[in-house]
This record gives C-alpha cells, sequence and structure tokens, in this order.
C-alpha cells in the first residue's frame, strides 16, 4: 500500500515542504509539497537524490567511539548506552573542573536549536553558536543599524517584483525551490533582472543586464548608484522623507562618488551605471537590490549590505508589493507562536561572556543569537576569554565551513572532548571522540516550523519511515544526554511526538492538523503593514537609520571613508568561492547521485591568465595561499574576471569512509585565511589571495 506523507526536505537547510510516498516501510518517492505555493511539485537536483542519501550504506550506522589517534580512522562500534554514558562521563568531569562556559555547542541553526540552546543554559555555558555569522552575518548586522530587524526577520517580494538587482546573488544555481519558482514567475509576467558577478554563472545567462565586476567592488558601485539617485532626484522622495533618519548625511558623503568615478573603480561604464539608476527608478517601489548571502565578502561588508539595504530605502521598496517585507508572526494574525523549550521558567542564564566576545565592547554589534564561530579556534587557542575544553557538534562542519582549516585542526587538539552529531562521516566526526548518528529526514520527526511571512504558518518535518540504521533524533540524543548529567528537567519529553505536542500546546493546533496538507496557517491574506497609518521599524527612532544609532553608540561610523579592497598583487589572484546546484555545501559530496553528476570541483581561470602561466584545461595545477595549497585541475574559460580565480565550495574530503568523495578536489577551507569584518561579524571569505602554477 501506498502512503502519502507531508513532510521537509532537509537535503540542505532550505527545508522545502516535501511530500514522501511510502511504500512497505520503503521511501519510493519525493516530490515537493503540491499544496504549497511556489513548490507545486517541484524539487531541486539535491532534493530529488534525497533518496540515494537514505539508503546509501556509507552513512553512519551506529554510535562510534574513538580508538586510535584523532583523525586516524579507527573506531569501535557501540551501544547508544555506552556511547551516551561516554559523553556524560567526560561533560560531566569538563563542567566540574572548569565550568560550564568550558562547554561550547555549534550547530547549522535547524529546528532543534532551542534544544540545544537549552542545554547550555541549563549547564550555565553562553557559548552557544550557529552557522549564521558564516552564511550572513554581516547581512543581520547591517539590516539591525537600519531597521532594527534581523535579515530573518525579512523577506523578499519576488513573485510580484519589477526589477530585481543580484550582487552574486546566484539564485538560479544557489537555490531555494520557491526562490526559483517565483523568480521564473516574475519574469515570465515581464519583470527585469540585473545580475552583478565577476563570474558568469548560470544566473548571469538569464539576466536582462549582466556586469563583469571587478571583484570586490560592488560598495563601489552601489555609492555610485546612490550619487546619481540622489543628483536626480530619482528615489522615493514621500518614503523617504517620512521614513529615513540620515538624508542629508548620506547627500555628503556620497557627493564624490561620481560615474566616472565608479566606472574606474569597477570597471563598469559610467553610462550603464546611470541607465540602471534612471531604469530601477520608473518601477518602484516594487524593485529589489538583494542583500544576498554570499557575493563579496570582504573585511567592510556591513557597509556593503547597508548600502544594498539603503538603495532599497531610497526607493521605498521596504516593506511594498514587489520589493522587501518584514515576516509577520502568528500575533499579527490573531494567533499563538509554539512553545519555546528555552523560554521555560526557571532556566538559568549564563554569567561569562561568550568565547568570541559578541555582546561586550570588543565585538557589539554581530547577534549575540547566532555568536562568531571564526572565532572559535583562536579563542581555544589563546585561551581567551578562558580555556575551552569540551565541543558538541551538530549537523555543522567546522573543519570545512569555517575558514583556515589548519588553524581550527590545532584548535582541536586542545580539547578534552570533541562530539559529533551528523548523518554522514563528516571531517568533523572524522576527528570527533564520539560520533552520535542521527536519524535522517524521512527517519524522524522534528520540532515543528514557525514560519513567519506574508501569511504567517507553521510546518511539520514528519517522520516517513522507520530508522534504518542504529540512529536516534538530535532533539532525543539531548534530552538522553541531559538526564544522565542531571539537567533532564528542563527537558519535559521523551520522544518527538512528545515534544510536538508540548510546543503545540496553546496555539489551537494539534500535530493531527499538518497531516492533510503538511502545515497549518494562521490566516488566510498577505499582511503588509499600512505604509500610511505607519510602519513598525525596531530603531530607536522608529525610522529607517541611515545614520545608525547602533553603529555609532558602539563607536562605528554610519559612513566610514570609502577605502577600496586591496588590488592582487602581479602573480596573485583574488579566491572565491561559491556554490553549485548539484551540491549542499559540504554534506552532498559523497551522495551517490550527485557524487556521480559532480564527482569533483575545479579551478576557474581566466583565459589569458592561464596562457600566461602556462595552465591548461583540465591539466592540474597548484593553489597556495598563506595558510594552505592544494591540487585540483583548471578550468580555463574567459567567463571569469583576470584578477579572480573560483572554487565551488565544499570538497576535499578527509573522511576515508566516505569513500566516495574521500580526497577529491580541494576544500576551500584549507586556503583561506582566518580574516574578519569585524564590525558585521562575517568572515571576509573573498580577502586571501592566491598563486597557481602548473602541478
Ligand atoms: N545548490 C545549492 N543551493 C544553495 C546552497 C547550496 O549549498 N547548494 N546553499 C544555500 C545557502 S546556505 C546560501 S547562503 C545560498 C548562497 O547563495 P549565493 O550567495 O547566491 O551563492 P554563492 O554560490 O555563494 O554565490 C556567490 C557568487 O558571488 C560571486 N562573487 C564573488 N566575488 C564577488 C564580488 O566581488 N561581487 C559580486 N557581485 N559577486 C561576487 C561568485 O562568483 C559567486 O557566483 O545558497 C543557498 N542555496
Ligand atoms: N570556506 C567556506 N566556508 C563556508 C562557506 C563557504 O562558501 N566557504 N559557506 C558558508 C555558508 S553560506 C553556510 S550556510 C555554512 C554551512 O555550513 P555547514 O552547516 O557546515 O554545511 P552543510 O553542508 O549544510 O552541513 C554540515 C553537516 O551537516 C550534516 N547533516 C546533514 N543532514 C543532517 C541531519 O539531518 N542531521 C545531522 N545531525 N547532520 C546532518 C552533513 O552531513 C554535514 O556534515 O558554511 C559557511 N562556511
Ligand atoms: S532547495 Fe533542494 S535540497 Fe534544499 S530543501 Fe529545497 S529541495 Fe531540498
Ligand atoms: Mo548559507
Amino acid at each position: 500500500m501506498t502512503e502519502s506523507v507531508y513532510s521537509l526536505c532537509f537535503m540542505c537547510s532550505v527545508r522545502c515542504p516535501i511530500r514522501v510516498e511510502v511504500e512497505n516501510g520503503q521511501v519510493k518517492w519525493v516530490e515537493g509539497n503540491p499544496h504549497v505555493a511556489g513548490m507545486e511539485g517541484s524539487l531541486c537536483p539535491k532534493g530529488a537524490a534525497g533518496i540515494s542519501f537514505q539508503y546509501d550504506d556509507q552513512r553512519v550506522q551506529s554510535p562510534m567511539i574513538r580508538e586510535g589517534e584523532r583523525g586516524a580512522g579507527q573506531w569501535r562500534k557501540a551501544s547508544w548506552d555506552e556511547a551516551l554514558d561516554y559523553v556524560a562521563d567526560k561533560l560531566k568531569t569538563v563542567i566540574d573542573e572548569h565550568g560550564g562556559h568550558s562547554v561550547v555547542l555549534g550547530e547549522r541553526a535547524n529546528l532543534a536549536t532551542p534544544v540545544s540552546k537549552t542545554f547550555l543554559r541549563a549547564i550555565g555555558s553562553p557559548n552557544h553558536f550557529t552557522h549564521d555569522a558564516l552564511c550572513k552575518g554581516s547581512v543581520n548586522s547591517a539590516c539591525r543599524s537600519l531597521f532594527g530587524h534581523t535579515d530573518a526577520q525579512m523577506g523578499m517580494d519576488y513573485k510580484n517584483t519589477r526589477h530585481i538587482v543580484l550582487y552574486g546573488r546566484n539564485i538560479f544555481e544557489a537555490v531555494s525551490v520557491k526562490e526559483v519558482n517565483s523568480l521564473m514567475q516574475a519574469i515570465e509576467n515581464g519583470a527585469k533582472v540585473t545580475y552583478i558577478d565577476p563570474r558568469v554563472t548560470v544566473t548571469a545567462t538569464k539576466a536582462h543586464r549582466y556586469w563583469m565586476i571587478r571583484p570586490g567592488t560592488d560598495l563601489a558601485l552601489n555609492y555610485t548608484l546612490m550619487h546619481i539617485i540622489l543628483k536626480e532626484r530619482l528615489y522615493d522622495t514621500a518614503y523617504v522623507d517620512r521614513w529615513v533618519e540620515g538624508l542629508a548625511e548620506l547627500q555628503d558623503f556620497v557627493r564624490s562618488f561620481t560615474p566616472e568615478w565608479g566606472e574606474a573603480e569597477t570597471g563598469i561604464p559610467a553610462a550603464e551605471i546611470e541607465a540602471l539608476a534612471r531604469e530601477i527608478s520608473q518601477d518602484k517601489p516594487g524593485v529589489i537590490f538583494h542583500y544576498g548571502y554570499r557575493g563579496a565578502h570582504h573585511v567592510n561588508e556591513i557597509y556593503l549590505r547597508r548600502s544594498i539595504l539603503i538603495l532599497n530605502a531610497l526607493m521605498g521598496s521596504v516593506e511594498a508589493k514587489g520589493g522587501l517585507f518584514f515576516k509577520k508572526g502568528p500575533g499579527e494574525a490573531g494567533g499563538k507562536p509554539a512553545r519555546k523549550l528555552v523560554e521555560q521558567e526557571g532556566l538559568p542564564k549564563a554569567d561569562k561572556p561568550r568565547f568570541d566576545k559578541v555582546g561586550t565592547p570588543d565585538f557589539p554589534i554581530p547577534d549575540a543569537a547566532h555568536g562568531v564561530p571564526q572565532m572559535l579556534a583562536p579563542a581555544i587557542l589563546a585561551e581567551d576569554p578562558y580555556p575551552i575544553k569540551a565541543l558538541i557538534i551538530n549537523r555543522f562542519d567546522p573543519l570545512k565551513s569555517i575558514p583556515d582549516t589548519n588553524q581550527f585542526k590545532s584548535a582541536l587538539e586542545k580539547l578534552d572532548l570533541i562530539v559529533a552529531v551528523d548523518v554522514n562521516y563528516s571531517d568533523l566526526a572524522w576527528y570527533a571522540d564520539v560520533i552520535l548518528p542521527e536519524s535522517t529526514y524521512f527517519e524522524r520527526t522534528d520540532g515543528v516550523q514557525q514560519a513567519n511571512g506574508l501569511k504567517p504558518q507553521m510546518f511539520l518535518r514528519r517522520q516517513a519511515v522507520g530508522p534504518r540504521y542504529d540512529t536516534r533524533e538530535y532533539s532525543v540524543i539531548m534530552q538522553q544526554l541531559a538526564e544522565r548529567i542531571g539537567i533532564g528537567q528542563y527537558f519535559p519529553y521523551k520522544t518527538m511526538d512528545d515534544l510536538v505536542n508540548w510546543q503545540l500546546a496553546g496555539t489551537g493546533f494539534t500535530m493531527a492538523d499538518f497531516e492533510a496538507k503538511g502545515f497549518v496557517a494562521y490566516g488566510k491574506d498577505q499582511i503588509f503593514w499600512d505604509r500610511e497609518a505607519g510602519l513598525k521599524f525596531k530603531t530607536p527612532s522608529g525610522k529607517i537609520e541611515f545614520k545608525s544609532s547602533l553603529l555609532e553608540d558602539a563607536g562605528h561610523a554610519s559612513f566610514p571613508d570609502y577605502t577600496p579592497v586591496p588590488a592582487a598583487e602581479s602573480g596573485r589572484f583574488r579566491l572565491v568561492v561559491g556554490r553549485v546546484v548539484l551540491h549542499t555545501h559540504v554534506s552532498t559530496q559523497n551522495n551517490p547521485y550527485l557524487h556521480e553528476l559532480f564527482p569533483e570541483n575545479a579551478l576557474w581561470i581566466n583565459a589569458a591568465k592561464a596562457a600566461e602561466l602556462g595552465i591548461k584545461n583540465d591539466a592540474l595545477v597548484e593553489v597556495t595561499s598563506p595558510v594552505g595549497s592544494g591540487v585540483l585541475k583548471a578550468y580555463v574559460t574567459d567567463l571569469i574576471h583576470p584578477e579572480a580565480v573560483f572554487l565551488v565550495h565544499g570538497f576535499g574530503h578527509e573522511a576515508k569512509l566516505a569513500a566516495r568523495c574521500y580526497n577529491r578536489g580541494v576544500s576551500d577551507s584549507v586556503l583561506q585565511e582566518n580574516i574578519t569584518d569585524k564590525v558585521g561579524g562575517s568572515p571576509a571569505f573573498h580577502d586571501t589571495f592566491v598563486t597557481v602554477k602548473a602541478a
């Protein structure tokens, strides 16, 4: 008999709603949830490879305890009791000897994150971090500096946009299914796409206007656009007069950034920059300057993200149909949100500063709800602000997702305990003392997803099939660990159904309500705030703060002098990285189907530069940075700016039991220096220079 289960994909963290067909306890088919607008049955290639992942015998099949040296790959299988007792004993010793704050727990933000935060609060540690800063930390900081909201509280109305400007937001390769479908629909309805990237991507080929910008100069482009928009009064004057704080300061600041200056910095002809400013202004306010994730990551990134958001504000597109919007929660639709474990009464609060000093005068701007993970290795190595002794990592791989792998490895050597919760043999799992395998997304129910947006909803990941191997759900693993170390009272559940029922209590919804379509909605209509009655910015002034109190109160300028990112010295290239449609970051390289389609990465290098260096297409090259090196194939092409070389992120795996992807390609993290935007919090992923030679 075939059964249909509505759930959430987890081949990447976008969490697209899916419909899973199950026959005799096996996953037979998976597709986008047809009841969800924007999904209409579709999946991306990684989502479609979910079945290949489910039945892959190279994922972790049972708890494993290390036998040999760290990283040597000698393991023994353990029972859950044995593995959990082992971790609990070590954790208790670390906490007794060094305090709860010597324990750090990091993860890719996920539906069990409140469980992790509760666990740390209960042991008195402030040291929870998520991947957020690595993905979009300076975007988050920029949003708060202008609107008082985080980027996670904002969204973009792709479907109704008239013109979208993408700064390296390679939306048709680095995908989210709903975004792709919605933007395609807008394009069919006549929307224009401007795409800016030093590399010709699939998105470039679909754009109406493409600029091969000099890498690292998007900020100069935006200052030029602002200069033109203000000089020619192309902005939404009524909106700006009412909602913006600091227009005069901006006007003063951009006076010298003429189109000719912009052309010299960016390589984009002055007349073309003027044409964009005039054209997009005609479509305001339903336009989007996409604030992006990973386009240009430099030490001044927060100012780039602010400049993009300021352009939206000048167009009046903030909280406009076809522009940006603020996500509405259940409260705004007359409903109640799910209960949060971390908001339980009596849960202690840590009294020590965080390992990354976020929230202290040393690092005041980044979001303490996420922290700054790339500060972890330096903090461990310097024992500053204090010694860190135990690291628990869930659904994240710091050895591949934090710049400077060699630095992170030396930090690991100083720890008494390393625990990895993963579905695969990640590189971190390979270096861990204990691996606790999680059940896959097909095999588990997760905590509810509160999906705020124009229409607030709640989604549920539902178990479709039983676990194939000896695996458990992370939330259950943490509850079982909590009981063993004497903090079980903060985990009022034994099973995932208990937890979901606890979360739903008081919302008016039950688990059964999710069965028909996989989600529940708080209301029928889209909610936009009334632009006449008033917008609800959370800044101290209640306005969009071009002149930012968040920044200035912390001693940072709202408009610091423009300093160009350093140019590459002769013989060197700026290393830029990104995603490919067939893989998720660092986690799918061993997937049987996806591996077959894209087994390793290659180094994109400009054809003229390659000729100078005697490098041939497909030949091996050695890439060397100040912190690491690697050998991989060259992809010689005219489709990349001569100052940059490009690498797909996520390859060069070290765990031998992930046999298909083991040692294929090169990891960008090995090459990247650990440099940070010290105001906004993101790593400056694109500020490493490399040399390239035939290998
Ligand atoms: N297939 C797939 N899709 C994904 C993901 C995935 O892993 N795989 N991950 C999801 C996640 S978490 C994220 S954050 C998003 C990331 O989404 P994007 O940020 O769109 O993805 P990237 O591939 O990192 O794209 C970065 C682009 O920036 C370009 N770039 C480099 N330097 C510059 C510069 O100076 N200026 C400009 N304008 N561009 C520059 C690079 O050439 C590259 O094409 O993708 C999401 N979707
Ligand atoms: N050098 C470098 N670093 C980067 C980036 C880059 O481009 N270059 N990109 C940054 C960005 S945008 C992001 S979003 C982050 C992403 O960083 P990560 O979160 O580290 O990357 P992912 O590939 O999403 O997943 C990491 C781990 O989650 C595991 N996993 C998958 N599903 C499950 C599950 O159901 N349960 C458990 N417990 N584990 C699971 C995978 O096996 C994998 O080991 O990396 C950031 N770091
Ligand atoms: S974008 Fe693809 S891999 Fe990610 S959740 Fe959606 S379908 Fe799954
Ligand atoms: Mo990301």
